[in-house]
């Protein structure tokens, strides 16, 4: 059961897209105040576990801390955070009673959940203007389901971003990107996609290509030949510079934000000063999403998009601020600390002040932009995904955002941002997952290997047991960081191996996802969805439930060879050795201490299931469905679901075939 709470007047943020009737009477779970702002107030129980919040910091349960939907380019995802790239609001306490609570406010709305005091669950926004969407219901996953109904289907990937992908901001020449492809290929480590970072931009400018690039459509279409897709990105901010189209269709049109005088507002970002597109305003929408055909027409099939928090290093306001300071400074009577100096430069990157200085036009409404500012980055992926619809209504684009609110799950998918060449990371990438199935984010992962800082070999190899059971599975990393591509280290062998058991499992995890997007269901669940009377199961965060059939537990230690395991019934564990063979052995329920090389990947089947393994390939098009053999229980079905993985023939009974072992 659902129902509504409307608040004030609240801003149409199109997250939700079916009809939910108003609510009757009070509040069922807490008391809200709206004396001063909005405030939330709900008692816990001790056993409660608070799970939601999509991409966040912390646990799988998020109580005994404080979140703020304040969505912010911050490359360090240190544990004391509270804010990073989305906003996700909805949370789903689950204890004697189970429920869920959609706050659907666009501006900056806090969770307090356990942090202040132990057993109470506070949600603050300043002001009272939102929608509250309370979902009553059985169980948990059940209440997630009913949420997902209301938010529209997920969006769906082709089938080639199941593959795997390599990427790093620095590559910019058809070399570049040729080497890339030749290191995997010569060494037969299975790869799909090569991702192009800024630097394939001239100058940084959106749908331009620099003047390495002279014939891309043919550059696209050999590498689509040897099974390799490009991945543009593209970012938020559009330069300014006279005589670039976009930039002076922007202008003309108006489709830029503006500052309170009507001035377009200027932002500097990686091309220098550049101007935000109104991804709000319908027709500015419009026009930047027909922009990506400028690569469509080229042959591209994906994207990602970048910078749409939207990141500022500084506006012109910031810098002017900064430079009188500044001038202050270098006067002879010191009167400006040279810490105060160097907090001014700080703060300019990202600034709340900044994010009140322009405005939306919204159905000719002027909307100053902090009251709506965690739509930014789905409204950038929206433009680009009705574009897509224009396009080619039929076909599937990858798409694949930095920043996001709910609503964008059907436009896109997410990947996590700037995460770390950290063993910590690794973890809390894992424990993402499953929080943001619940939001509608089905096609998520991390930088393999992690993004900043340096990685190494068994970090990566780890990174990569994770990634290839999530559906967006590619190696990232930053510019200035040490080569990351597989091939740059020993052994390649291992990689090839791992990766290639990705592929081995994509008729499993391609099945799983599309039955999890079609029905409205998770495709990464806590223990505690599927298990929830058993008390272990329903604390564990560092192990999940892949679809129906699977459980994993990833190696996120630095020099383990293996780790504990808790198996809530019986399972049978499956080894994929390097030799190519598979290891396969029933345990019983309880915790096992199970051997884990750095080039093993391992996975556990429920009891009485099975899956699907075919031989692997190098790439997703020559994955033969005629090698799949069934591991598992013995008597068990499967339902394969496969389709072309081009079009959208979802509702074609042709897709399911049942498979036995
Ligand atoms: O300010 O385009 O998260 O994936 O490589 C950094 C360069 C801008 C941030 C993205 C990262 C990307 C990088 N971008």
């Amino acid at each position: 059961m659902i129902y509504k709470y409307v608040y004030g007047n609240p801003f149409d943020t199109e997250a939700v897209t079916s009809e939910v009737p108003l609510a009757e009477g009070a509040l069922p779970f807490g008391s809200v105040d709206t004396e001063d702002g909005f405030c939330f107030t709900f008692i816990m129980e001790e056993n409660d576990i608070v799970y939601g919040l999509g991409e966040s910091n912390r646990g799988i349960n998020k109580r005994g801390y404080c979140y703020v939907s304040d969505c912010s380019d911050d490359p360090n995802h240190t544990e004391d955070k509270r804010s990073l790239y989305a906003a996700h609001n909805f949370i789903l306490i689950s204890g004697n009673r189970n429920f869920g609570l959609f706050f659907d406010y666009p501006s900056v709305i806090t969770f307090d959940i356990g942090y202040t005091r132990m057993d109470t669950l506070q949600v603050t926004c300043g002001s009272a203007d939102l929608n509250l969407y309370v979902i009553e219901g059985g169980s948990a996953p059940d209440i997630v389901k009913q949420f997902r109904r209301i938010i529209g289907r997920s969006y769906i990937p082709p089938k080639f971003a199941f593959g795997f992908g390599q990427s790093r901001w620095g590559y910019k020449t058809e070399k570049d990107f040729l080497d890339v492809a030749e290191g995997y290929r010569c060494r037969h480590i299975p790869l799909d996609m090569i991702y192009m970072d800024i630097d394939y931009m001239d100058s940084y400018k959106d749908f331009t290509l620099n003047e390495d690039f002279n014939d891309f459509p043919e550059f696209v279409r050999k590498m689509k030949e040897n099974h390799i897709q490009m991945i543009p990105i593209i970012d938020a901010g559009v330069k300014i510079e006279k005589g670039y189209d976009v930039y002076e269709e922007g202008v003309k049109n108006r489709y830029f934000c503006q500052r309170e005088d009507g001035s377009d507002f200027v932002a500097a970002v990686w091309p220098g000063d550049t101007h935000f597109p109104d991804m709000l305003n319908e027709d500015a929408r419009k026009w930047f999403g027909d922009k990506y055909r400028f690569l469509t027409d080229q042959g591209i099939e994906g994207f990602w998009n970048d910078m749409n928090e939207p990141a500022i290093f500084y506006s012109s306001e910031g810098l002017e601020e900064a430079k009188e300071l500044a001038r202050r400074f270098a006067e002879e009577e010191n009167t400006v600390h040279v810490w105060e100096m160097g907090g001014k430069l700080q703060s300019l990157a990202n600034s709340h002040e900044d994010y009140r200085r322009f405005y939306h036009n919204v159905n000719g409404e002027r909307i100053r932009h902090d009251r709506v500012h965690n739509l930014f980055g789905y409204y950038m992926t929206r433009a680009a995904g009705e574009a897509f619809e224009r396009i080619d209504p039929n076909r599937r684009f990858l798409m694949f955002s930095r920043s996001s609110y709910i609503g964008m799950h059907r436009y896109g998918g997410i990947w996590t941002g700037d995460n770390k060449s950290w063993w910590s990371h690794l973890l809390l990438n894992l424990k993402m997952m499953p929080s943001l199935n619940m939001c509608g984010f089905l096609y998520t992962g991390a930088d393999l290997g992690g993004f900043g800082a340096d990685t190494t070999r068994d970090l990566l190899l780890r990174f990569l047991a994770l990634g290839v059971f999530t559906p967006l599975m590619r190696n990232h990393s930053a510019l200035g960081t040490r080569q990351q591509e597989c091939y740059q280290f020993e052994n390649t062998e291992d990689f090839r191996h791992v990766i290639g058991v990705r592929y081995r499992l994509i008729p499993y995890l391609y099945s799983e996802y599309m039955k999890a997007a079609l029905n409205d269901d998770m495709y990464f669940r806590p223990l505690a969805f599927v298990y929830p009377d058993d008390r272990t199961a329903r604390r564990i965060e560092d192990q999940l439930m892949l679809g129906n059939e699977i459980m994993i537990a990833p190696v996120y230690e630095q020099n383990a060879d293996g780790r504990f395991v808790y198996l809530p019934e019986e399972m049978k564990l499956i080894k994929f050795l390097p030799d190519g063979t598979i290891f396969e052995e029933i345990l019983a329920k309880g915790i096992h201490r199970i051997d884990v090389a750095l080039n093993e990947i391992v996975l556990f089947i429920r009891s009485g299931k099975c899956i699907p393994v075919a031989d692997a390939a190098e790439c997703v098009d020559s994955i033969d469905y005629g090698t799949i053999r069934m591991y598992g229980y013995e008597g068990a079905e499967y339902t394969l679901y496969n389709d072309d993985g081009i079009h959208k023939d979802y509702d074609n009974k042709e897709n399911y075939t049942v498979l036995r072992k």
